[in-house]
């Protein structure tokens, strides 16, 4: 069922899904589907500017070009919408000034996707979130059943920020001391700045997390640090949470989020690279967090991150067709 009329026009109706993909309200709604997409809008964890409550619509609103789903990828000549059920399962009900229970919704509702089989989705909302993806993830698979890759400018290891526990600076701590999620099944890509410091990068050690800085994607290449990346995550587990903070984007790309740190990737660097994980690595669960619509004038953050989740679809429908990428060449 599609909550709008069939000839809409992309800029009329009374609000989206994303890419008008069915919306599903109730977990029994959820059976059959390959993906669904989950919002998650608070910012209670963010330590610096605001806003990221606002990510999840302002993501799916980025592009709409109405009709029913469908968007045949040039570069892999698969569509997603037409090899996967995609649904949209609306956002969870987050109370304002209630991280924690922000937190316990969220990590019901990416378990009712789990039990579905199926793969969440999650559009942000502030990175805090990924404590209760984890925690879903631990639940399900066991903590050392899925390796997790992170695009990031910060590695969001504090054992606290600001005396606070639980931020958008701790979920990949706390969920290694929670034993949710294994140190050494992290890699992580674009770090940059000046946090973390040396305290949080000896905790990493210790915990066997692996990391690839920006000045070693400039030095290398993007493309064999991906490399190491699918291969670590394929040697440490069967599937993988691919979390992507928006923020690993140079802010000229992306100046639409709560700590912009200049010196990152381009956009068409991460959607690329996204797209070759999803198409190599089997994805149990996937976000994209830290969009601040306040601070994006022209959408291109939330048009990116949108992107980000398009890309990620049209690969994970590729790896499992089976088919090779047929690009749309001469
Ligand atoms: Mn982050």
């Amino acid at each position: 069922m599609l909550p709008f009329r069939p000839n809409e026009t992309g800029y009329a109706g009374v609000g989206v899904t994303y890419c008008r993909t069915p919306l599903v309200l109730d977990p029994a709604g959820l059976s059959g589907a390959d993906v669904a997409i989950l919002g998650a809008p608070f910012d209670e964890g963010v330590s610096f500017r605001p806003g990221a409550r606002f990510g999840p619509r302002a993501i799916r609103m980025a592009e709409d070009s109405a009709g029913p789903a469908s968007r045949p990828h040039m570069e892999l000549g698969i569509d997603p919408f037409a090899e996967m059920a995609v649904v949209d399962y609306g956002d969870i009900e987050a109370p304002p000034s209630d991280l924690a229970r922000s937190h316990a919704l969220l990590r019901e509702h990416v378990g009712h996707v789990l039990d579905a089989d199926a793969t969440p989705v999650v559009l942000g909302g502030d990175h805090s979130l990924s404590l209760p993806v984890l925690q879903a993830l631990g639940e399900r698979f066991g903590p050392d059943g899925y390796a997790v890759i992170h695009f990031d400018t910060h590695a969001d290891t504090g054992a606290e920020v600001y005396d606070v526990l639980n931020s958008h600076g701790t979920p990949f701590y706390q969920a290694v001391v929670d034993d949710a999620m294994r140190g050494e099944n992290i890699v992580q890509i674009g770090l940059r700045g000046a946090w973390p410091g040396t305290v949080e990068f000896q905790w990493m050690r210790e915990q066997g997390f692996r990391w690839h800085t920006m000045d070693e994607i400039i030095e290398r290449g993007l493309a064999p640090v991906v490399s190491d990346a699918i291969a670590f995550a394929a040697s440490r587990a069967p599937r993988a949470y691919l979390t992507v903070d928006v923020d690993v984007l140079d802010p000229a790309f992306a100046p639409g989020t709560g700590t912009p740190e200049p010196g990152g990737l381009l956009t068409r660097e991460l959607l690329w690279a996204v797209r070759k994980i999803a198409s190599e690595v089997d994805l149990c669960a996937m976000d994209v967090v830290e969009v601040s619509p306040p601070y994006d004038p022209a959408g291109v953050t939330a048009l990116a991150a949108h992107r980000v989740v398009l890309e990620a679809l049209s690969g994970m429908a590729l790896r499992r067709s089976g088919r090779e990428a047929r690009p749309e060449r001469p």
